[in-house]
């Protein structure tokens, strides 16, 4: 068994920026110089007007408050999370814990179908909410990396979009909830004994306290494309623009939060970042997010496309990879590795 080591303790700096927020109905040749921009500079940006309807969130969010609300036994029956399924403070297979609960789907509507049937009392209402819900980020996804195509200069258009509009596709859809502070103080041994200081310190495990921070899903970059999220109006997200830097990302239940992947800084040849980024539990509110990875088919090569391969770097930063081999180095790691830097050449 892999045992979880403590986070060392170490100084973080919380800085105050806020993320670019583009306007998906503004001008489309500004819109993309926009996108471009913000993939090269942060790797993350908010997007508003992004026509995805009110209804079609309501409706997933809905389904989501509703499964989270069971009591455990009932959540369990749709686990375990690996590959897919419910899944409590145990994130990936190597040690990685936080104080998050969630589920993790496949996106095609057959294996939602059968899923829903341990996840939901009403399993035809969760699967329309759910697949309703993924076409609606697919599509948006598919149009800012159409758009990011565009600003990059590349002929082929779809070069991006392609990959998560197959339909072997390996993109998932993941809801995370967080659950309040109070729920924590509940759930904690208070007995007599329990209340004395030494007892409250030594079972600090890296989910829990860092520098007053209670941590939910720990730092980590998305391995895959693009990443679309979405929160209610409860904060928590933060960035790490640099090595012990954290930036919170507030809340907007209206925008999504766009973030480029490692396979997206791969096929840029290094243009476009995929940062590190953590969530918080220190809510008095329950958080719920919203994931959609677009992810290519397990056996897409990722390399970038030619017009890409040019100054500064003039040759493939990145060996050629299948999505399938990147995949099976992330799982074999801890969330907060940097796995990208492994397919690097020389
Ligand atoms: C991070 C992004 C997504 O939530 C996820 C996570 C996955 C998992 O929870 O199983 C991983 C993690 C994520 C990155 C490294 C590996 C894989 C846990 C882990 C230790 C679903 C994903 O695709 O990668």
């Amino acid at each position: 068994m892999v045992v979880a080591s403590p986070t060392p303790i170490r100084s973080e700096k919380i800085r105050a920026m806020e993320l670019p927020i583009i306007d998906l109905s503004a001008e489309r040749s500004e819109v993309s110089k926009l996108i471009v921009k913000a993939c090269e500079e942060y790797g993350f940006f908010k997007v508003i007007n992004h026509g995805v309807s009110e209804d079609v969130i309501a409706k997933m969010e809905e389904e989501g408050f509703e499964f989270f609300a069971k009591p455990t036994s009932e959540k369990q029956q749709a686990g375990p999370a690996n590959p897919c399924g419910y899944g409590s403070k145990n994130i990936g297979f190597n040690g990685d814990i936080g104080e998050v609960e969630y589920l993790l789907l496949n996106t095609d509507p057959l294996s939602i179908s059968q899923r829903s049937k341990t996840i939901s009392n009403d399993p035809t209402k969760f699967s329309s909410a759910v697949t309703g819900y993924i076409e609606a980020v697919r599509g948006l996804a598919c149009e800012i990396l159409d758009l990011m195509a565009e600003g990059l200069w590349v002929p082929d258009r779809s070069v991006f979009s392609r990959l998560i509009r197959d339909v072997d596709s390996d993109s998932l859809l993941r809801l995370n909830h967080y659950p309040p502070l109070k729920d924590c103080l509940k759930d904690r041994d208070t007995s007599p004994s329990s209340m004395h200081s030494h007892h409250l310190l030594h079972h600090h495990s890296n989910s829990k306290i860092n520098n007053g921070n209670r941590i939910g899903f720990g730092e980590h970059s998305d391995p895959q494309i693009l990443t679309v999220l979405r929160s209610n109006d409860v904060g928590g997200l933060q960035i790490s623009p640099e090595d012990g830097v954290w930036v919170p990302v507030s809340p907007d239940p209206t925008a999504f939060c766009v973030n480029v992947g490692d396979l997206l800084q791969a096929m840029t040849n290094g243009r476009f970042v995929s940062v590190k980024h953590r969530a918080l539990a220190n809510s008095y509110k329950s958080r719920m997010s919203m994931a959609y990875f677009g992810a290519p088919p397990l056996h897409a090569r990722i390399t970038p496309p030619p017009e890409l391969v040019v100054v500064p770097h003039s040759c493939s930063l990145y060996r050629p990879f299948t999505w399938a081999e990147y995949k099976k180095t992330a799982l074999s790691l801890r969330l907060g590795d940097s796995r990208l830097g492994l397919f690097r050449v020389q």
